[in-house]
């Protein structure tokens, strides 16, 4: 069993530095020498170097903010993800923000048509260029990447290697709490399944991954992409990121859910996204980071006993 590690150090799909430099930690904490330990081969030839990518000029289109920066930094990692995937490995995608997530999952369908996501997530990452209040594309990504008609109007020809191959009913989000308006109206429209963190209240966080994994994976016979923002952790467990939001997931429920994936056999594709060594104090960086790899051991089949 191989694993191929993509770094990717960007911050272009939202406003604050530091959070490209999240995979960087993640390789210095010793993930690889964890990963090697625990029977994986890794192949590594070093965190993409995405700087050559960034136009002179990037001005915006519509309300989007730097849109040819993250069109062509997330092909590239589109590309990456695809051949890891083709040549049977596992691709393990280290971010930098979430905007990352429009080239990991295009990557993971080219190899995997028939594949279907799970999306951890304060956030539902739904926004369209004309309902994004922030502009910022990391709030953007699903819209995307949803193979639906009418979602996004105006052609966007920066983006027109991205194949939307995302379908409705092969998407679902774990952890949300801080959903837009107008994203709330994409997921009733489009009938998209979210357990928000009243369902994981109310039901536990057992019973939630069974009924996403029911929802997008009924025969359990689908590769799965999942697809991980830190700031669905709560912040008290992962503070170092850029738009934490208090209610989340408490660091047992994060690594069920990564347990839980990996016991399906499934796992092909997994982002751990949005860790941000900059922000906070030393012992917040500590932990942000030491459970950006943990997810990862776990979703690679470190279990405890
Ligand atoms: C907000 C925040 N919905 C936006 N999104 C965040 O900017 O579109 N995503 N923080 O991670
Ligand atoms: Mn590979
Ligand atoms: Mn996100
Ligand atoms: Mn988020």
């Amino acid at each position: 069993k191989t694993v191929g590690i993509v770094g990717c150090p960007f911050s272009g799909g939202q406003p604050k530095e530091g959070v490209d430099e999240g995979p960087i930690k993640m390789i210095e904490y010793g993930l690889i020498d964890q990963l090697v330990e625990m029977g994986w081969s890794v192949e590594f030839d070093g965190h993409h170097k995405f700087t050559e990518f960034r136009p002179a000029e990037d001005p915006n289109i519509g309300k989007l903010k730097k849109p040819r920066y993250v069109s062509r930094v997330t092909k590239a990692v589109a590309e990456s993800v695809e051949s890891h995937l083709k040549k049977g490995h596992l691709a393990l995608t280290l971010g930098g923000d979430h905007s990352l997530a429009l080239g990991t999952v295009s990557g993971t369908f080219a190899a995997y048509p028939d594949a279907c996501l799970i999306w951890i997530d304060a956030h539902a990452d739904i926004n369209t260029p004309e309902s994004t209040e922030s502009g910022n594309l990391h709030g953007c990504p699903v819209s995307f990447l949803l193979a639906v008609d009418g979602l996004i109007n105006e052609e966007i020809t920066e983006f027109s290697w991205l194949k939307p191959r995302l379908r409705p009913d092969r998407l679902v989000y774990i952890g949300l709490r801080d959903v837009d308006p107008p994203e709330k109206e994409i997921l009733k429209k489009y009938g998209i399944k979210a357990f928000s963190m009243y369902h994981v209240d109310k039901y536990g966080i057992g019973k939630v991954v069974e009924m996403a994994l029911d929802a997008v994976n009924p025969d359990r016979d689908r590769p799965i992409h999942l697809s991980f923002d830190v700031d669905g952790l709560d912040p008290t467990v992962a503070p170092s990121t850029g738009t934490p939001v208090r209610g989340g997931l408490t660091f047992r429920e994060g690594h069920y859910i990564c347990e839980a994936i990996n016991e399906t056999g499934l796992l092909v594709s997994v982002d751990i996204m949005e860790v941000n060594p900059t922000l906070e104090d030393e012992v917040s960086v500590f932990e942000t980071v030491t459970v950006g790899c943990s997810l990862v051991r776990c979703c690679l089949g470190e279990s405890l006993l």
